[in-house]
């Protein structure tokens, strides 16, 4: 079996030591980090994302896997050149204040991780003053707004009007179990997402990369 294959198989089975030595004798071998990141991780968690929106996989099986990548992240890392790993974008992404739930938005982070964005998660809880302040030190192309339950969803509203003087230079995508497309229409989100392959899918759409 090509060696990509061994690395996704490993990768899906959240087999991290397995993900470990297969990228470390892939990298031996001379394959490109780079395509041992988009073919191998990437494509491999793409499909672990659209399994567990089919509720083929459940949560479990996503963070382990997204264990096994980042340890394949680790691994082929020294090998990248500065500018060999492009990121897609910046997403800034927090469970409004009021909130604790995070494991939902966890996944979505995790899944734009491996979508190759790079995630500033913000954590539970979190006020519009602290949305803004983080829009103003990471300067995000993408705001993620998470909320779990039917009292909190109306505080992303006054997240969105706290972000107005951004809007020209950010999106923002809104979810969570309570969200229904109707409500982010309303509340004037640019996406809303159901799950997190999902998100990862609209987020790529808002900002137009693959
Ligand atoms: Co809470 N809780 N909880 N809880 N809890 C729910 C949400 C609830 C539905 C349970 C119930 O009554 N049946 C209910 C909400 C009812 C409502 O308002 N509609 C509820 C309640 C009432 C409460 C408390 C008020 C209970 C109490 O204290 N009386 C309290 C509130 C605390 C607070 O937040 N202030 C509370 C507390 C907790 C725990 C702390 C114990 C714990 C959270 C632990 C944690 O997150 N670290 C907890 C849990 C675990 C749940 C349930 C059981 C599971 C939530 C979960 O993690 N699901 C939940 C019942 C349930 O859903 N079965 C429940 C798995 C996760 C993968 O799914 O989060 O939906 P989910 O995320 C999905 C999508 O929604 C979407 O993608 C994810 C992956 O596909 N998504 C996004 C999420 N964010 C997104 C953002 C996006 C796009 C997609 O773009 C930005």
């Amino acid at each position: 079996m090509p060696i990509l294959n061994q690395i996704k198989e490993a990768l899906m089975s959240g087999d991290a030591n397995e993900v470990r030595k297969r990228t470390t004798k892939a990298l031996e071998e001379g394959l490109d980090p780079v395509v041992i990141i988009n073919d191998g991780f990437i494509t491999a968690m793409n499909i672990i994302g659209v399994k567990f929106r089919n509720n083929e996989v459940y949560v479990p099986e996503v963070l382990i896997a997204a264990r096994a990548m980042h340890t394949g992240m680790d691994t082929v890392k020294p090998y990248l050149t500065g500018a060999a790993l492009q990121e897609k974008g910046t997403i800034l992404i927090g469970t409004v204040k009021g909130d604790l739930h995070d494991i939902g938005k966890n996944l979505v982070s995790i899944m734009l991780q491996s979508g190759g964005f790079r995630v500033i998660d913000l954590g539970i809880d979190i006020s519009v003053e602290k949305f803004v302040e983080a829009v103003e030190e990471y300067k995000p192309d993408v705001v993620a707004i998470s909320a779990l339950l039917t009292s909190t969803i109306t505080y992303m509203k006054n997240i969105i009007e706290g972000l107005a003087d951004y809007r020209g230079q950010l999106k923002i995508i809104v979810g969570g179990a309570p969200v229904t497309q109707d409500f982010a229409d309303q509340i004037g989100a640019d996406a809303y997402a159901p799950d997190a392959a999902s998100a990862v899918e609209k987020v790529r759409k808002l900002l137009e990369v693959a």
